[in-house]
């Protein structure tokens, strides 16, 4: 899989550079191609272009004689020495322009020939003197929206996505876990929190060896560059790429900061709290304290208004809490957001509580996975339920399916249901909600349907008032009985629909139907403010995975995480529901 990503991916690059320096549509082309056929390939090639094995590379379908040249190149040397040759020849902040959404090679090409634009930031300038609207097809509006695709990318900044902070972390703490001599080892910060998107990845570590904690931690594979290695505190700069091949396709940073810090067992609760914020979560306790004239700080909870004498508590979190006469705030809710108030925290959905997937994809559009295959891991997963919510027609890129498509594929789900013990499958579809708010098939189809997921996947720029009116819309629709990924966002990449999420909220109650928390990290759509304003109506509330590969039923915590974060507790998630509670309210909308 990874191999076969960085080669399509090599070649999709290969491809752009080429259009980029005026190459002929042929050779483009050709690049292009192979990246696709490469994504497409289901065969790992690695140990074919290992083995320099040029009949079996050719012998599969899409890969000719030149492509696999190349491949046993790349297996060999790490790189393709055409794309080498290109890269000396763009400059890399070129092809950075060429990531701002809404700019193809085409004009980027035109602004590099004429205008010398070389990077963002020559882009910038040249907007500004006025020299970009001079170039053909280059209207107000279009300016408009590489402007306003500009400044999103700056302001998300360098920031990593939950999803993929995570398992580093995880990997980290496990590789700290091993050295003899640590007693307690934990992330921390904004990854603990379940932000969703993470600044750097902070380690605490309890130890009896301070020295080969330090040592171990700055010679870890993946560590790029040691910034410190103090007796407290070490901080190194970590490679993405070692960590996940996936990363070659995101515009996200090639490293990452990572902090260790060495604190005693004896007030590991008090570091803990301390380091895991967040910042106005903290000063927030720390007022509570002075308040009632302790000290806090991240040695301990202390008596007096200095941090003398003995902690009154310090050994763990709860401890501090107890103190502090407050309930024990859970990480992902020390938000300074009314936590600290609160006589009684809500009792916050878990992973465990998910019983059911209610939007996943098969091979029949886009998916990765056979009804078989997926049915076999969300029954492993302990699941009772299962839709499959493959795409709607107007989702062409996606395969959607034309309605004698969908017709057949109910009838195969429903004869497959009923011969798979031990879960409920479910037919269903992620159907397309148009721009005018009308959804992709008829209403008798729709109401075929076991369950309907309504998604935006289309015309995600559109004003927030149209936006709002194009969501009510489907909404309202007697068959809908869930809204997918409502804003249709992806995090540091495009901004989605901006609707007036107020009006949706109390529409969705008015009609019965449920939000998604879409728990893809990239989209986390809702997003935790939205579900808290959803949770604090009492809006039904739907966690789905959107599994296209085995791999996104693993990106279930991260739902959890953003519900927890908006304050959810399980009764309002529909995936918490016993098999016939859920059964009985998709039914109700089918009379
Ligand atoms: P990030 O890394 O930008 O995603 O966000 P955090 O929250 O992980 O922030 P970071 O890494 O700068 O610091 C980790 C935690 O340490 C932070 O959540 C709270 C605590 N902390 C750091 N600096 C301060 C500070 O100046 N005051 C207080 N009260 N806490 C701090
Ligand atoms: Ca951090
Ligand atoms: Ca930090
Ligand atoms: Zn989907």
């Amino acid at each position: 899989m990874s191999f076969n990503q960085t080669a399509s991916n090599t070649f999709a690059r290969i491809a752009q550079m080429l259009e980029l320096l005026g190459s002929d549509r042929f050779r483009v082309n050709a690049a292009s191609k192979a990246s696709r056929e490469l994504k497409a390939q289901t065969t790992d090639l690695e140990p074919l272009a290992k083995a320099e094995d040029v009949k079996a590379l050719t012998a599969l379908e899409g890969i000719g004689k030149g492509t696999a040249t190349k491949l046993i190149e790349l297996a060999q040397t790490g790189t393709i020495s055409e794309h080498e040759e290109l890269s000396a020849k763009v400059p890399a902040g070129l092809m950075e322009v060429l990531s701002i959404p809404g700019l193809g090679p085409k004009t980027v090409k035109l602004m590099w020939d004429d205008l010398k634009i070389e990077s963002v930031a020559d882009l910038k300038s040249e907007i500004d003197k006025g020299t970009v609207a001079k170039l053909p097809r280059m209207g107000a509006k279009t300016i408009e929206n590489i402007v306003a695709a500009m400044e999103f990318m700056e302001s998300s900044g360098d920031r990593l996505h939950l999803g993929l902070a995570y398992p580093i972390a995880q990997s980290i703490v496990q590789h700290m876990r091993e050295i003899p001599g640590t007693q307690r080892v934990q992330y921390a910060g904004s990854l603990r929190r379940g932000e969703e998107t993470i600044g750097d990845i902070d380690i605490l570590i309890a130890t009896t060896d301070p020295d080969a904690a330090k040592e171990s931690f700055t010679t870890m594979p993946g560590v790029t560059r040691v910034l410190a290695s103090g007796d407290t505190k070490s901080s190194v700069r970590f490679a993405l790429s070692s960590a996940n091949e996936r990363f070659k396709d995101l515009s996200t940073p090639a490293e990452i900061q990572i902090d260790l810090r060495i604190v005693p067992e004896e007030s590991w609760g008090a570091a803990l709290a301390y380091f895991t914020g967040s910042k106005d979560h903290n000063v927030a306790l720390r007022k509570l304290a002075i308040k009632q004239g302790m000290t806090l700080n991240e040695y301990g909870l202390f008596k007096n208004s200095d941090d003398r004498g003995d902690p009154i508590a310090c050994h763990t979190e709860e401890a501090i809490y107890l103190a502090l006469g407050i309930a024990f705030v859970p990480p992902t809710l020390r938000q300074d957001r009314g936590e600290i108030q609160l006589e009684e925290l809500p009792h916050l959905i878990e992973l465990a509580d998910i019983k059911a997937d209610l939007h996943t994809h098969t091979t029949d559009s886009d998916g990765k996975l056979s009804l078989q295959e997926s049915a076999t891991l969300a029954k492993e997963r302990g699941f009772h339920t299962l839709a499959i919510t493959d795409h709607s027609q107007s989702s062409a890129i996606a395969n959607g399916l034309k309605p004698d498509r969908l017709r057949k594929q109910i009838k195969y789900i429903h004869e497959f249901n009923d011969s798979f013990e031990g879960l409920t499958i479910l037919a269903g579809s992620e159907v397309d909600i148009l721009v005018d708010g009308s959804l992709d098939y008829d209403d008798d189809l729709l109401s075929a349907l076991d369950i309907v997921v309504a998604s935006p996947h289309a015309g995600l720029r559109a004003k927030p008032k149209q936006a709002t009116k194009r969501l009510l819309k489907a909404i309202c629709h007697p068959s809908v009985h869930i809204i997918g990924h409502p804003t249709g966002r992806l995090i540091q990449r495009r901004a989605g629909l901006e609707p007036d999420m107020n009006e949706l909220i109390a529409a969705a109650i008015e009609h019965d139907v449920a939000l998604e928390i879409n728990a893809h990290w990239m989209r986390l759509d809702l997003r935790d403010t939205h579900v808290r304003a959803a949770v604090e109506a009492g809006c039904k509330i739907a966690i789905n995975c959107d599994v296209h590969h085995a791999n996104d039923y693993n990106n279930l915590i991260f739902g959890i995480l953003t519900g927890q974060r908006g304050w959810l507790t399980p009764d309002l998630c529909i995936n918490t529901w016993d098999h016939d509670k859920l059964h009985a309210w998709l039914r109700s909308k089918r009379s």
